[in-house]
């Protein structure tokens, strides 16, 4: 016998089914990205990849916050599958965001840049939202999935904000928030610091490469 709860259960395992698969796959194809430039070129813009379907608690919540109803979470709710982009340096984002752009493997719908126009929580990102084709035992089925392309910086700053956001319910003491502000500045100075020393730190990144495989070699 089945219970309510279990039914429940069952529709949102249906519904979820077509982002679990296209999470799946994008991880493959953006780690396939970065693949072949580590066998062609001495830097890889992309540092990695990682890919979730957004947990029902947390849909709920967004859709209950932003008023979207049930019926409309395919057309509304664009990030239900997230798929995040790590770069090194700032200046390997756009490079990321065109290689996104002329694939054929999906169609771009919009785009968002919180770098150039950082958020006031101070979040910094680019964010890409895609409408990808599943294919699934039913035919075809579009699904709107949200990439972000970020520093290693501004991950490191939006994955602490994001923990602190889930403890104080967006509701921050004050003098957390101006912490995070100024660790937002910090994680801004950190990367235009990295950049300014970017060949440097190629050049060494290479050297230590070509050392491993050498190590490997012997
Ligand atoms: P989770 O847990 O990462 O899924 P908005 O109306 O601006 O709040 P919208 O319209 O859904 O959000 O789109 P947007 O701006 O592209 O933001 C979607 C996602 O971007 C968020 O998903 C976060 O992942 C990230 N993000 C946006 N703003 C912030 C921020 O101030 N701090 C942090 N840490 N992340 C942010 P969710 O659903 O909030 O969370």
């Amino acid at each position: 016998m089945f219970g309510r709860g279990d039914l429940l259960l069952k529709h949102w395992e249906h519904f979820l089914e077509p982002y679990k698969q296209a999470v799946e796959e994008l991880k493959v194809k953006l780690r396939g990205m970065r693949s072949q430039y580590e066998q062609n070129t001495d830097h890889s813009p992309i540092e990695f990849v990682t890919g979730r379907v957004k947990p029902i608690a947390s849909i709920l919540d967004k859709a209950n916050q932003k008023g979207v109803p049930l019926e409309k979470l395919e057309s509304e709710m664009q990030d239900i599958a997230g798929l995040r982009i790590m770069c090194q340096f700032v200046d390997d984002i756009m490079p990321v965001v065109e290689l996104l752009r002329i694939r054929n493997d999906f169609e771009i719908v919009e785009e968002r840049d919180y770098i150039s126009y950082k958020k006031a929580s101070g979040y910094r990102s680019y964010h890409v939202v895609i409408k990808y084709p599943v294919q699934t035992i039913n035919g075809e089925k579009k699904i709107l999935a949200e990439i972000q392309i970020r520093t290693l910086s501004m991950n490191f700053w939006a994955t602490i904000e994001h923990s602190l956001n889930y403890k104080y319910k967006g509701q921050f003491p004050e003098a957390i928030r101006l912490r995070l502000k100024r660790a937002a500045e910090a994680a801004f100075s950190l990367d235009e610091e990295m950049s300014k020393i970017r060949d440097e730190i190629q050049e060494a990144q290479v050297f230590f490469s070509r050392k491993k495989e050498q190590q490997q070699d012997d």
